[in-house]
């Protein structure tokens, strides 16, 4: 079904990663549109809504607030342009902490099924790390076995999503006292995830909360919930699951795909799914099968955050980052995209129709109109993902072999760069970190995480600011989306460290460590919490005093909006590539660029320029250097 295309994207200009333009023209010789096309016939996008400027909250509406003061100042229930956007800021946070934590909540109920004796497919395999968070958590550990501290562990977990009660969330026993303290004066402990998401949508409905800075509040507490909390659990649980990740070695870009394997893609979030199609895939059985429809195996590759957590821990290749799951389907070399939840666009429906690739839904609360629906379920989960695997198997011979481009570009990376990993290539302890900050070997440290979005040249924000901040002595690490553009750049290879400053090479090759830390998946930004912790506990500081910042360059889900106010809330400087919605009210703008630091320490920062970004990035690391007395 090869369609019209209106408007052609300049494809040589869209993105910074090698084999994207080849594929972009050749989706327009194939007639297939991609999302840059899509973003072409937006065009031009409301400007009520960037501004975020309009409200639908209720159906007197919807209303739209003037921003040039010259119509209506405000809604038909009297909402002015400062309750609008700061309601509609906190409905993002709402969804995006609904998405990590309800992600949280399916690997708590594995986890649960586990400790119960009644999944037979998954097992506890980091057992260091049920026992350490237990004991955080305050529950007991002696003379227990493994499985009787996971039940009770489960039981706790289970209680951060809605235990009744103003008591705080349980997990913030992760946090360091300074920023309960902090928090506890702005009056924003989260007490219980599904709850403060809830108070979400109530305060933003018609007539209820309509004061800009208490809505806003509200959004800090709720990202607290989902940062240190809901995020929290999905990673500590992975690891307690699948194992915690250790430095491994992989390929990233779409080269990874190959001629003649089944390639089967994983995509979406969730490693519940994710690591069992990868087990499955790479059995004798399955590779066997695969001969006899002519291939010469199966080879998996992942893309967006699960293709993270099987990278991660299973050294699984990466296809490509979030605007890459329609190019993947383009190359026509991809038998199945298998997905769960997340960041998979309907779009790839579409543009499967035009190749042989077979889009398999697998989650009760993610359907797309056109895919195969297997629902995916832990007890049965091997003899499902056999299934789904087989059916990409039987595929391979469909393959439009006339009409199959991969492009050659694959390049090295190491990733797996979890705080116990990073913690082990410094020798066990924090010092030599620590001693390298504090003497200026290293600047400081800095997060980049987030997605991409074409209304920025893909990549290419990502891996600038990561570059112009390692080539100044900046340690970068990162997830998501960032993490597989800095590994499609090179950026995680060991040769990297010939692009880092004097002080942060040296570092790198005495810990024989890229200058680009991957540290996993979105729902891993709390892997970056807990570093920031730990660090500043060590220093005897508050996260707001340390030579740190994030970044979220090419950002576009809600997920990320939540990841953004859980970092500011947590005390980090906190850098936005892409405007939000909220320039519509100065007054917001002015609360979570500046006001917000008096309350957290933290702060946003709005900049589309990267080179820019890095530097202003770079000189509030040395403001705080300064401030801590370190040599600049
Ligand atoms: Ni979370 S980082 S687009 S897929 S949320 Fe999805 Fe991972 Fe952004 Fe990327
Ligand atoms: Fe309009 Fe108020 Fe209803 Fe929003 S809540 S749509 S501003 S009347």
């Amino acid at each position: 079904m090869a369609e019209y295309i209106k408007y052609r994207v300049p494809a040589r200009g869209v993105s910074a990663t090698k084999g994207v333009a080849e594929l972009i023209e050749k989706a327009e010789e194939d007639g297939v549109k991609t999302a840059w096309h899509r973003l072409l016939e937006q065009q031009p996008q409301c400007a009520f809504g960037q501004l975020g400027l309009c409200c639908r909250n209720c159906n007197m509406g919807p209303c739209r607030i003037d921003p040039f003061g010259s119509g209506p100042t405000k809604g038909v229930c009297g909402a002015g342009a400062d309750t609008i956007v700061a309601r509609n800021l906190l409905r993002m946070i709402a969804a995006g902490a609904a998405a990590h934590s309800d992600h949280a909540r399916d690997v708590a109920e594995v986890f649960k099924g586990v400790a119960e004796g009644r999944l037979q497919y998954y097992r506890l395999t980091d057992v260091e790390k049920l026992k350490s968070l237990a004991e955080t958590l305050g529950i007991s550990t002696e003379n227990k076995d493994e499985h009787e501290i996971a039940r009770e562990l489960a039981e706790v977990l289970e209680g951060e999503f809605g235990k009744p009660g103003d008591e705080p969330l349980r997990m913030l026993a992760l946090a360091p006292k300074k920023r309960i303290k902090v928090w506890e004066k702005a009056g924003v402990i989260p007490r219980a995830i599904d709850r403060e998401i809830c108070e979400c949508m109530h305060r933003t409905h018609i007539g209820v909360d309509a004061d800009p800075v208490s809505l806003l509040l509200h959004g800090i507490r709720t990202s607290i919930a989902d940062g240190w909390s809901g995020s929290m659990m999905a990673t500590y649980l992975s690891d307690i699951l699948f194992g915690t990740p250790k430095p491994i070695k992989a390929e990233a870009n779409l080269g990874v795909l190959k001629e003649d394997y089944v390639n089967i893609i994983v995509h979406g979030h969730n490693p519940i799914l994710s690591t069992k199609i990868v087990e499955v895939a790479m059995s004798e059985e399955m590779q066997e099968l695969a001969k006899k429809y002519g291939a010469k195996g199966v080879n998996v590759a992942g893309m967006c955050c699960t293709g993270n957590e099987v990278l991660m821990r299973l050294g699984v290749p990466i296809a490509g980052n979030f605007l890459m799951q329609e190019l993947a389907v383009i190359t026509g070399a991809v038998e199945a995209i298998i997905v769960d939840y997340q960041c998979i666009m309907p779009a790839i429906v579409d543009v499967a129709q035009c190749y042989h690739t077979k889009v398999i839904t697998t989650e009760p609360k993610a359907h797309i109109p056109g895919a195969i629906h297997i629902e995916f379920n832990a007890e049965k989960a091997d003899e499902i993902a056999k299934e789904i695997v087989r059916i990409a198997i039987e595929n391979y011979p469909n393959r439009p072999r006339d009409r199959v481009h991969i492009p050659k570009h694959k390049i090295e990376a190491i990733a797996g760069f979890s705080v116990e990993a990073i913690l082990e290539a410094l020798g066990g302890t924090l010092e030599p970190l620590i001693n390298a900050l504090r003497d200026g070997t290293i600047k400081g440290i800095v997060g980049i995480v987030g997605c991409n979005n074409p209304k920025v040249r893909h990549n290419h924000s990502h891996v600038t600011i990561a570059k112009e901040l390692i080539k100044r002595d900046v340690l970068v690490v990162g997830t998501g989306c960032w993490s597989i553009a800095a590994a499609m750049d090179g950026l995680m290879s060991p040769k990297a460290v010939d692009l880092a400053g004097p002080g942060l090479k040296k570092v790198c090759e005495t810990l024989n460590i890229p200058p680009c830390l991957h540290m996993g998946s979105c729902v891993d930004c709390s892997r970056i919490l807990i570093a920031l912790g730990a660090l500043a506990e060590a220093l005897g500081v508050d996260i707001p005093d340390l030579p740190a910042a994030g970044s979220a360059p090419e950002w576009m889900s809600e997920k990320a909006v939540s990841i953004g106010t859980y970092f500011v809330a947590s005390g980090v400087f906190t850098h936005l590539g892409v405007v939000p919605p909220v320039m519509g009210s100065q007054k917001v703008a002015k609360i979570l660029t500046e006001d917000v630091e008096d309350i957290v320490g933290g702060k946003f920062y709005v900049e589309p320029d990267p080179v820019k970004a890095a530097e202003t990035i770079y000189n509030v690391i040395i403001e705080k250097r300064k401030k801590l007395g370190w040599p600049l």
